[in-house]
């Protein structure tokens, strides 16, 4: 009779949704993170060494220090997330170690985030809320709490991938004209629908925006795309949202133009420095600042789990799993 084959130890950094945990029990040998809280450098370097696979979160810098302990089992990330720019995939790669994501699940959920503040920051939802629980509405009138109009403006998509054309089909129905930039020009039938106009160059579809939505990856070609320079270029009526990744934005150059009205708002999810948030931000009246939500459905993070499960489950039962980031040795 064969020997029946050993459970992999799968370590998992964070509390994820009990059905996910109750699965990747029945499953796996794992060892969950019930109290939730983050590891550090030295609790990661002890995971990769004793794990097969390790299950991270964005919170997780797995970098090349870490992924010099690998152990010899060592041989998956299996992320819980779909930007892995928190992994140094290079050394993931120069190891033999597969990395996976979350594609398609959270295309929905950050769409409609991203929509929420396409509308909240020109429209004054915060402010309005805020002024009507601290008692400072005296009642309607004809000229308080004007914000501008959304229907009829420009919005220029950076980043034409699955979030960005969600984001393209919701803002089309909001009346706004769909104008991108891409690395490679999206098909013809998926301009057509949005109506889209495509700009090779990023420089000159920014001075005639009206609203800029981030919707590309981290990468070290889009680190601080929206440069100083860049965000100059913006008319100065222009608002910006992100709920890509804050290393898009040079976030100092931001908080100047928004200090000095240069650009009319901003709409942020995410940050350079998450957790922390740039004091300078916080001052502002003219942002709204987010914590990082736009994935954060009860719905999202289960398909986000049942992912991460099925890519652990066909890498353990050696074939490729479905989300590869990176094509290690099976
Ligand atoms: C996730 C995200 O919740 O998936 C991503 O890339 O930015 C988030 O919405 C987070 O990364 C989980 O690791």
């Amino acid at each position: 009779m064969p020997t029946p084959k050993k459970r992999p130890l799968v370590i998992v950094t964070r509390k994820l949704p009990d059905p996910i945990e109750t699965r990747m029990m029945e499953l796996f040998d794992t060892r969950l993170n019930i109290a939730d809280k983050p590891m550090g450098q030295a609790e990661l370097i002890e995971a990769v060494k004793a794990a097969d696979v390790l299950v991270p979160t964005i919170t997780d810098k797995i970098d090349g220090a870490v992924l010099a302990h690998a152990g010899p089992n060592f041989r998956l990330i299996a992320n819980f997330g779909t930007g892995v720019d928190h992994i140094d995939l290079a050394a993931a790669r120069q190891r033999g170690i597969t990395v996976t994501n979350t594609p398609g699940v959270l295309t929905e959920d950050t769409a409609d985030m991203t929509m929420a503040l396409i509308l909240a920051v020109p429209r004054r939802l915060v402010a309005g809320a805020s002024a009507l629980r601290d008692g400072s509405w005296e009642g309607w009138s004809p000229t308080w709490m004007l914000g501008q109009r959304i229907w009829g403006k420009r919005l220029g998509i950076i980043g034409m991938g699955r979030i960005g054309q969600a984001v393209a089909r919701r803002a089309k129905a909001f009346g706004l004209s769909i104008h991108y930039h891409n690395r490679k020009r999206v098909h013809e039938s998926i301009e057509q629908e949005l109506e889209a106009t495509y700009w090779e160059s990023l420089d000159q579809m920014l001075a005639r925006m009206d609203i800029i939505s981030v919707n590309c990856p981290h990468t070290p070609a889009t680190f601080h795309l929206l440069s100083s320079r860049r965000l100059d270029l913006l008319p100065p009526h222009a608002y910006v949202v992100n709920t890509a990744r804050g290393e898009v934005i040079d976030e100092n150059a931001l908080v100047r133009k928004l200090r000095k009205g240069e650009i009319a708002g901003a709409g942020l999810d995410v940050f350079e420095h998450e957790p922390a948030v740039n004091p300078k931000l916080l001052e502002l009246g003219n942002v709204i600042l987010l914590p990082h939500m736009g994935s954060a459905t009860l719905e999202g993070r289960i398909d986000m789990g049942e992912k991460v499960l099925i890519n652990i489950k066909t890498f353990a039962d050696g074939h490729a799993p479905p989300d590869r980031v990176i094509a290690g040795l099976l």
